[in-house]
C-alpha cells in the first residue's frame, strides 16, 4: 500500500469548514438576520452552561467574555474542520457526520433564540450545504489523483492545491463582505436611533376613526407589523449626511437637496395609508402609518417642470425605478411627500430610511419609492420603470377596496346577533359606506368609523343576525358620489383585484 499523505485531508476539511462559515456568515450579514450562526451558537453554550460557571467567567473576563467566547467557539471548529478532514483519509464519511452534527447545533442555536423566524434558519442551511458540495469536490481531487502520477505543489497534488486555494481566497472575500455589510447597517442603525427631526410627532390615532369592536385590525399600523415589499437583496444602508436628492430632466433648474436642506423646510404630518397592488382581495398588504415629510409639490415648484412633462422617473440607492404621474407630485392637494418619519420616528431601514416618497391614492410600485436618490422629470412615452417592464400598469391608482376582518374565515362563533367588523379604503377619494351581504342576501349598511383623512383607510363595522350552520359574508364600500365597489373578480396583475372579500363561517 502506497504512502497516503494525510495534509491534504486536513486541509480540505478547513477550507470546506472555513467556506461553509463564511457563506453562512454572509447570508446572515445579507439577510440582516440578528445574529452570525457563530454567536448564535456562542449564545446557546451560555444558555446550557451552567449559571455559577458563565458568572464566574464573566467576572474573570470583565468586558471581553463576548470575544473570547465567540473565539473560543471558532479554535475549536477550526479543530473539528481540521479533524474532520484528517478523519476522512480512513473512512470518506467522518466529514459528512461532522458537518450534519456541525449544521444540526446551528440550526438547535437559531431555534433557541427568542422568536426565530425562517428566514434566520437560511444562512445555517446554506453553510451546511457549502460544507457538503465542496468536500465532495476537493475529496475527488485528492483521490482521483494517482500518487505521483500528476504535477505536484509543496508534495501535493497541483489541481487540489489550486482549487483548494481559490476557495480559501474566495471564502476570504465573501466573510470580508459580508462584515463590511453587517458594519455599516450597524452604523446607520446607530446614527437612525440619534437622530432628533424637529417637527415630528407622534401622533395617536383620533378616538373617533376606532370602530371598537375586537379583532379587528388596529387603525394605525405599527411600523414593525407594516408590510415589506422591496427588491432589496440586502437593505440599503445610507447615511442622513450622505443622501442626497437630485431632480433633474425637463425641469427648468435641477434641484439637489441634502438631508439638512429637507428638514430646514420644515415637515408636514399626515395619516396615509399605503397598498400594494399585489395584495389579493381580503390580504395584509396594506398599513396605515403618521408620515412626516417635506411637500413635494413645493419642492418641484423650484424645479420648475416644463411643459409636455406627464412622469417622474424616481430611482432608488439600490437602482429600482418607478414612473409616478407628475401631476400626483405637483398637486398640492394630493399632499405627496418625501417622507423623512413614521409613527413618530425616523424611517425604519426597511421602510426606506433616510427618505423615501409617499404618495396618497396610488399603489406602492409606481410611487412610494424608498431610499429615493433621484427623479427624472421626463414623459411616459420615454421610459419604462421597473414593475411596468414586467407587465405591471403605468399608471397605478390605487383601486377601492374592503375587507372583512371580524368574524375570521373559518371560525365558529354563537348563533345570534354577531359582530362584523373590517377595514375599507379608497385612498385620496374616501368611503362614505359600507355594506355587508350575508348568505347571499340583501345589502345591509354597517357604520363606518369616521377617518380624519380620505388618504386613511376606515374602519367599519356593525351586527348580522345568524342561525346556526354555515355562513357566507360579503363586504362592498363605496366613495362618495360614486357606484358601490365592483364585484367583478380580477386578478391583481395589471393594475389590482377587484371583488367582494367574502368569509366563511360557521354558527353554533
Ligand atoms: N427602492 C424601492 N422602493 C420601493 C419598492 C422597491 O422594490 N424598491 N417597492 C415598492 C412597492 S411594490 C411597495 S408596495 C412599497 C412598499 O413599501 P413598504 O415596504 O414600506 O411597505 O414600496 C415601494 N417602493
Ligand atoms: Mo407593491
Amino acid at each position: 500500500m502506497p504512502h497516503v499523505s494525510r495534509l491534504p485531508w486536513l486541509l480540505a476539511g478547513l477550507v470546506t469548514g472555513v467556506a461553509g462559515l463564511a457563506t453562512s456568515y454572509f447570508l446572515a450579514m445579507v439577510l440582516t438576520v440578528r445574529d452570525s450562526p457563530v454567536v448564535a451558537v456562542s449564545e446557546l453554550v451560555v444558555k446550557v452552561t451552567p449559571g455559577v460557571v458563565v458568572e464566574h467567567a464573566i467576572a474573570l473576563l470583565q468586558r471581553n467574555d463576548k470575544p473570547v467566547l465567540v473565539g473560543t467557539v471558532l479554535a475549536l471548529l477550526l479543530a473539528l474542520f481540521a479533524t474532520a478532514g484528517w478523519l476522512a483519509a480512513r473512512h470518506w464519511w467522518w466529514p459528512y457526520v461532522i458537518f450534519t452534527a456541525l449544521g444540526a447545533v446551528g440550526l438547535a442555536a437559531v431555534a433557541a433564540q427568542s422568536r426565530p423566524q425562517p428566514v434566520d434558519f437560511l444562512p445555517i442551511l446554506a453553510g451546511f450545504a457549502t460544507w457538503i458540495v465542496l468536500f465532495g469536490v476537493l475529496r475527488r481531487l485528492i483521490t482521483d489523483t494517482p500518487p505521483g502520477q500528476e504535477a505536484q505543489t509543496a508534495g501535493l497534488p497541483r489541481r487540489f492545491v489550486l482549487t483548494a486555494g481559490t476557495t480559501a481566497a474566495l471564502a476570504l472575500v465573501v466573510g470580508v463582505t459580508g462584515r463590511s455589510i453587517g458594519l455599516g447597517r450597524r452604523h446607520v442603525e446607530e446614527t437612525r436611533r440619534l437622530l432628533r427631526l424637529p417637527g415630528v410627532t407622534n401622533k395617536r390615532p383620533p378616538a373617533q376613526a376606532r370602530i371598537g369592536i375586537s379583532g379587528i385590525t388596529p387603525w394605525q399600523t405599527p411600523a414593525d407589523a407594516f408590510y415589506q415589499i422591496d427588491t432589496a437583496i440586502a437593505v440599503p444602508t445610507i447615511e442622513p449626511r450622505e443622501w442626497s436628492l437630485r431632480i433633474h430632466g425637463m425641469v427648468e433648474r435641477e434641484v439637489t437637496v441634502t438631508y439638512q436642506q429637507l428638514l430646514d423646510r420644515g415637515l408636514e404630518q399626515q395619516w396615509i395609508t399605503l397598498n400594494c397592488v399585489s395584495n389579493p382581495v381580503g390580504g395584509p398588504l396594506i398599513g396605515n402609518a403618521w408620515w412626516s415629510g417635506v411637500r413635494l409639490a413645493d419642492i418641484l415648484a423650484d424645479a420648475e417642470p416644463r411643459p409636455g412633462a406627464d412622469a417622474v422617473k424616481q430611482t432608488s440607492q439600490d437602482g429600482w425605478t418607478c414612473g409616478t404621474p407628475l401631476e400626483a407630485l405637483t398637486d398640492v392637494g394630493r399632499g405627496a411627500m418625501l417622507a423623512v418619519a413614521m409613527n413618530g420616528s425616523p424611517l425604519p431601514l426597511e421602510h426606506g430610511f433616510p427618505v423615501r416618497t409617499i404618495v396618497p391614492g396610488l399603489y406602492g410600485y409606481v410611487s412610494a419609492c424608498k431610499w429615493v436618490v433621484d427623479m427624472e422629470v421626463t414623459r411616459f412615452s420615454d421610459f419604462t420603470a421597473y414593475w411596468t417592464k414586467r407587465g405591471w400598469g403605468e399608471k397605478g391608482p390605487v383601486k377601492i377596496g374592503s375587507r372583512i376582518d371580524v368574524p375570521r374565515p373559518d371560525s365558529e362563533v354563537q348563533a345570534g346577533r354577531i359582530n362584523v367588523a373590517g377595514m375599507a379604503w379608497h385612498q385620496h377619494v374616501g368611503i362614505d359606506r359600507v355594506e355587508v351581504s350575508l348568505d347571499g342576501g340583501p345589502w345591509q349598511q354597517v357604520r363606518v368609523a369616521p377617518s380624519p383623512t380620505p388618504n386613511s383607510w376606515v374602519q367599519w363595522g356593525g351586527s348580522v343576525e345568524v342561525g346556526p350552520g354555515e355562513h357566507l359574508l360579503r363586504v362592498r364600500a363605496t366613495s362618495p358620489g360614486e357606484d358601490p365597489q365592483t364585484g367583478v373578480v380580477r386578478d391583481v396583475l395589471p393594475d389590482g383585484a377587484t371583488g367582494w372579500h367574502a368569509v366563511q363561517f360557521r354558527a353554533m
